[in-house]
């Protein structure tokens, strides 16, 4: 029989899905292991050849971690919630769930053909009830919980609430908004319901309040910072403006420090660790107060330089600065108010990536410097952002760039850090009555000179020590309908849970999956959609990270009913330990990951600190574009001629995309040509040798540049062993490298030699018992250990080389023994399940059982070498090689070498002088 990948492969997939073969077990005696891969969206589009490429390496490190002896546990699911589903559906009033439908079971078509090794039985979707379910739950407790710094962790709201009743509001350490109020215990029970629920409100992990969002109205949502490029959307390109509006959000900046320290348990690749450090953007400084005593106010600056405070020459607030309104005189309020009407415009982003355009205005008040007393100027301008610090910073033109060139463009005073001017004795609010210079802290070095400072700013009552974080709290509410329901509904304005076990809230059913008319999202078109009959509920929707943000839980007991998994299933697989997924993640979903598992941990639900103990992005495969040259005529329009690579440059042409698949090795198929556009049926061809060559480039795989691969049709001509053997062959998984099929041949003849080593000239099955040689033992212990090395250090593409070599080796060697084959057939099982599962059933096991073979163990006395080839040289010139034992001595070399008959007859009748011999490297005879 001949090698046939199609039936078999077939075969044994349908044989592992009756069997369930690869269903993890729930005895927990072996040790586990849980390796996950980022589960997809499922698009319209299916998959191509890049997107499995993680899947495959996940799928052999999972598959080799069985033949070790771990329970593994590798599941695959779907992120199902998302906008492509819910714009298709606004376009063609398909319901979103429909279209999600369909593009699910592509996908699982497309992954049961490349034969991986998932638990199905564990599928998740984030969009089934039975899921988001939990995801409802989770926003419950994060809206029912605090930060409570003193414990360092999230708790109950009640032990708040006690707080607040037993001491007021100094006892309590917390996480919070910055306007909460300063009460007593007795004023606390003293307010009504509603005031201690707003007051709660601005405590809580999960918490709605006014902010600042990023408000598209092309795509009727609020995006989050990294989905706005440039002002405009990500997806889509329309324009983003800045709005206030009420959102929820969730409270991440509670767990900042954590996030930070948990960087440095984890073995994440260094780029992606380094990013979510600046994310969350750890300052240390100082606030400090500068009093505007006309409006018995002061403006807080946040700095990092404390020590440059001397040199303050103006102060600048964000446009958005809550004082600016009160600052601005008369004078001052048509220029001002032009200014943020022109800024509003900016994003966030825009502003801080813009550094060369100076703008701001004069606000006509004055401040006073903390320290030093001076007047200074109170100016607003869009390089300082409202959202970070205090929104307010101090210039220091002789110490910061951009205040300097801020100071030269408008032409204000430059005042040196250093600045030991004398100072008038003015209007004082300094206890002392005195205020200082510079020679405060003249001769101090910076780590003398900031404790120093910080020290005097707190007897001043005019600032403090302060860390600050750039990392904002995240946005958890969006305007759109295929996204969970937010269990909450509204009396009196306040937002309230529903109960535990109305969960889950169903997503109602609407006409349209268009905003309402009056503006509000698509749930509120909902009929009949109240709780309680009477109640409004929240009518946006989470945001996409909601349902990722903790789904390697629901993998562990994905049918739990009553919890999101069992206290159980979480204490056995705590953590992911091998987590491939794509860069693209970096700072969203891994940011958002974390926080939950560390807010879930909080709660006592599980122990683990981090969810994802090794993190492995994979490289992008990059499409190989074709191109074809179209004659253009002296008007330069097209004609339907088309000239081949070589002969392009010898007419007027223009390259144009071809569809990869009508090119093989870059020849391409003129028949297939002519059917590729209705305009190229009559394309006449200018040849090279008689064939057509293509141009080629690489370039990001996508539909409109005609170089998308699907995995379906590799696999329909060679096979899902030789895809996976071949995506890993193209390289470092870590790397980005173009897809090129040109060596896909090889990988594919790799496997029928693999079959050959079985069989014999006439494609029968044929096996030997007998021993096997040292030559054939050294072949199969090298790959057992080159493999196990290889997999170990996730160096994939170095294995398949290995194969190769090894099985060219046992061709040679002619090897067809048992005990050299059946342990070949482990080791190769990760990379090529189904012929590996085709010819373990042929050597005579009982079939399905190669997933829970032992992994063969590594023998080194088998690659000890025992002799040399040694080269013979005759005065010097070498004649012939001579294979001797290495444990030979001199005086034996000596005899054997006099008695050879190769050297009688090279001597020719002349005597030896002398044989020089230097064990393992060479034997030299001069005569
Ligand atoms: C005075 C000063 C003097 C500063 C000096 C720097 C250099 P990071 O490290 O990013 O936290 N800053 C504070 N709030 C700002 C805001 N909302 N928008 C724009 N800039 C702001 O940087 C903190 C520094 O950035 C602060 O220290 C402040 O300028 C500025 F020689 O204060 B510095």
């Amino acid at each position: 029989m001949e090698y046939n990948h199609k039936s078999l492969e077939k075969k044994w997939q349908k044989f592992w899905a009756d069997h369930q073969t690869y269903k993890t077990s729930d005895a927990h005696q072996k040790p586990k292991y849980y390796v996950l891969d980022m589960f997809p969206y499922p698009s319209g589009a299916g998959l191509h050849v890049g997107h499995p490429l993680g899947y495959i390496a996940s799928d052999i490190f999972s598959r080799y971690k069985r033949l070790k002896g771990f329970n593994v546990l590798h599941p695959m699911g779907y992120d199902s919630f998302g906008l492509p589903a819910e714009q298709y559906a606004i376009q063609t009033g398909q319901h979103p769930a429909v279209t999600t439908e369909a593009n699910i079971n592509r996908y699982r078509e497309q992954m049961d053909n490349i034969g991986f090794s998932y638990d199905w039985s564990r599928e998740v979707r984030t969009s089934e009830p039975e899921y988001y379910k939990w995801t409802q739950w989770i926003f419950m407790k994060s809206f029912g919980s605090w930060y409570n710094k003193e414990t360092d962790k999230a708790e109950a709201i009640d032990t708040l609430i006690t707080k607040f009743s037993t001491n007021g509001s100094a006892a309590v350490q917390a996480v919070s908004d910055e306007d909460v109020l300063e009460f007593t215990s007795e004023e606390w029970k003293s307010f009504d319901e509603e005031k201690q629920q707003r007051e709660l409100l601005k405590y809580r992990i999960a918490y709605l309040r006014e902010s600042t969002v990023n408000w598209c109205a092309a795509l009727g949502t609020v995006l989050a910072n990294d989905e706005v490029i440039n002002g405009v959307s990500e997806r889509g390109g329309y324009p983003v403006e800045q709005k206030k509006m009420m959102q929820w959000s969730m409270r991440i900046t509670a767990y900042a420090d954590r996030l930070l320290k948990g960087l440095d348990t984890i073995d994440w690749p260094e780029p992606l660790v380094e990013m979510q450090r600046n994310w969350i953007g750890k300052s240390v400084g100082a606030s400090v107060k500068f009093p505007v005593p006309q409006l018995d106010a002061a403006i807080e600056v946040f700095t990092t330089r404390v020590d440059t405070i001397f040199g303050v020459s103006f102060v600048v607030l964000a446009p958005e600065h809550e004082l600016v309104a009160a600052l601005t005189t008369a004078e001052q309020k048509a220029e001002v108010e032009a200014y943020i009407e022109k800024t509003s415009k900016k994003s966030e982003l825009d502003r801080m990536a813009d550094t060369k355009t100076v703008s701001g205005a004069f606000t006509g008040s004055f401040a006073k410097h903390p320290i030093s007393g001076r007047d200074v100027q109170i100016w607003i301008a869009d390089y300082v952002l409202a959202g970070y610090g205090t929104g307010a910073v101090m210039a220091v033109p002789s110490g910061d760039q951009r205040d300097y060139v801020f100071a030269k463009h408008f032409n204000l005073e430059i005042i040196p850090i250093s600045d030991t001017q004398q100072i008038e004795e003015e209007a004082d609010p300094n206890k002392d009555g005195k205020y200082i210079n510079s020679d405060f802290i003249n001769g101090m070095t910076y780590q003398e000179a900031v404790p120093a400072l910080i020290a005097k700013l707190e007897e001043l009552k005019l600032g403090k020590a302060k860390i600050n974080f750039r990392m904002r709290d995240a946005i958890f509410g969006r305007q759109r309908y295929w996204g969970e329901p937010v269990p909450v509904y509204f009396k009196n304005g306040l937002p309230y849970l529903i109960k535990e076990e109305e969960l889950p809230l169903l997503l109602p059913e609407v006409d349209k999956y268009l905003p309402t008319e009056s503006g509000e999202p698509p749930l509120g078109r909902a009929k009949d959609w109240k709780y309680e009959d009477q109640y409004e509920y929240e009518l946006s929707t989470m945001p996409g990270w909601a349902g990722s943000s903790w789904y390697w839980f629901r993998y562990m007991d994905p049918k739990n009913e009553g919890n999101f998994a069992s206290k159980e299933a979480v204490d056995y697989w705590k953590a992911v330990d091998l987590y491939i997924g794509g860069s693209e993640h970096a700072t969203g979903h891994l940011l958002y990951s974390r926080f939950w598992n560390k807010f879930l941990k909080d709660l006592g639900y599980h122990n683990e600190e981090e969810p994802f103990r090794k993190l492995i992005n994979q490289g992008m495969i990059q499409g190989r574009s074709n191109f074809v040259y179209r004659v253009l005529d002296e008007e330069g329009r097209g004609t339907n001629q088309f000239v081949s690579y070589g002969l392009r440059n010898d007419y007027n042409t223009i390259p144009l995309h071809v569809d990869v698949n009508i090119v093989s090795n870059d020849v391409l198929d003129l028949e297939k040509f002519k059917n590729f556009r209705p305009d190229f049926a009559n394309a006449e061809f200018v040849l090279e040798n008689g064939k057509y060559i293509c141009g080629s480039e690489v370039e990001k795989m996508s539909k409109s540049k005609f170089n998308v691969v699907n995995p379906d049709d590799i696999i329909e001509t060679y096979g899902a062993d030789t895809l996976r053997l071949y995506e890993m062959f193209l390289g470092p998984l870590e790397q980005a490298k173009p897809w090129n099929t040109n060596g896909i041949e090889g990988v594919y003849k790799f496997l029928k030699k693999v079959w050959r080593l079985f069989h014999d000239a006439e494609g029968n099955f044929n096996v030997s018992d007998e021993e096997p040689s040292k030559a054939e033992f050294k072949a199969l212990h090298k790959i057992i250990k080159k493999v196990e090395d290889d997999i170990e250090r996730f160096s994939f593409n170095t294995s398949v080389s290995a194969f190769m070599i090894c099985v060219n080796e046992l061709t040679d060697l002619k090897c067809n023994k048992r005990q050299i084959l059946e342990q070949l057939v482990i080791v190769l099982q990760s990379y090529a399940p189904h012929i590996t599962e085709e010819l373990w059933n042929l050597l005579g096991h009982e079939a399905g059982t190669l997933s829970q073979a032992t992994y063969p163990t590594f023998k080194p006395e088998y690659l000890v070498e025992s002799e040399f080839a040694y080269p013979v040289s005759f005065n010097g010139k070498m004649k012939f090689n001579l294979s001797l034992a290495l444990d030979l001595d001199q005086q034996t070399v000596e005899e054997m070498i006099k008695a050879h008959a190769d050297v009688q007859r090279h001597l020719d009748g002349k005597p030896i002088k002398k044989i020089i011999f230097v064990k393992g490297k060479i034997i030299n005879i001069v005569a």
